[in-house]
């Protein structure tokens, strides 16, 4: 069985759980880092250098690190043709999207954090969000506008592709303040449409919880 090292609310943890989710497999989650600590342990950071979560270890003890590469890695390993595409150019399409969405969308979710949940009322500047949300929005505009003739990212099925998008795009739609986020149909029925999913359910939706940061 492999071991998953991380907390359960890191995004990063979260996406790499939704895929282990949506694959099947077993696993044991061991909670690492944040109130947990053991980022800089030693034994830990032989595992991963850069004291980081999340981190997979196989039973024989290789570990792999980022959770992009955590995801191309299981899902390769255990759903070739599936989560993860065979064919070399719907596979580019997945890893375009995949890797699109880690650049450009993790920037709202690291303000909501460091800027505004971590930060007592007093200190808050909800300016600081407005702005992200301002960023944020084209890439979102892209978004909706890809979406407006498929089911998912990469066609009719779940790929890779939605993974790092359809984690964040949870925190996206549940926190952004009431009346901020702008309208995109075609993301709302796709989020919809993840949120129907057993494994984004449990991996996505329960485990956001900003009360734990
Ligand atoms: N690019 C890395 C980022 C890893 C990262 O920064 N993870 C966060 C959690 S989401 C972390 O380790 N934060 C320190 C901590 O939680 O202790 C990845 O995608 O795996």
């Amino acid at each position: 069985m492999i071991k998953v090292w991380g907390r359960h609310d890191g995004s990063n943890v979260i996406k790499a759980m939704w895929c282990i989710g949506e694959l099947g497999i077993e696993y044991d989650r061991i909670d690492w880092g944040g109130k947990y600590g053991g980022n800089d342990d030693p034994e830990y950071r032989a595992k991963n250098p850069n004291g980081r979560l999340p981190t997979i270890e196989e039973e024989d003890g290789w570990c792999v690190w980022e959770s992009g590469a955590v995801i191309r890695y299981l899902s390769a390993k255990h759903d070739m043709g599936g989560l993860y595409p065979s064919d070399p150019r719907d596979r580019a399409d997945a890893d375009r999207w995949m890797d699109w969405s880690s650049l450009n969308m993790a920037g709202f979710n690291v303000v909501y954090l460091d800027y505004f949940f971590r930060l007592s009322a007093e200190e808050r500047d909800i300016s600081t969000v407005e702005a992200a949300v301002k960023k944020a929005t084209p890439w979102y505009d892209i978004l909706d506008k890809h979406l407006a003739d498929r089911d998912y990212v990469c066609g009719d099925k779940l790929t890779i592709g939605d993974i790092p998008a359809g984690a964040l795009t949870h925190r996206w739609m549940t926190w952004t303040p009431a009346g901020m986020r702008p309208s995109h149909p075609n993301v709302e029925a796709w989020y919809a449409r993840l949120c129907e999913r057993p494994a984004y359910r449990e991996h996505v939706l329960d485990k956001t919880n900003k009360t734990t940061f």
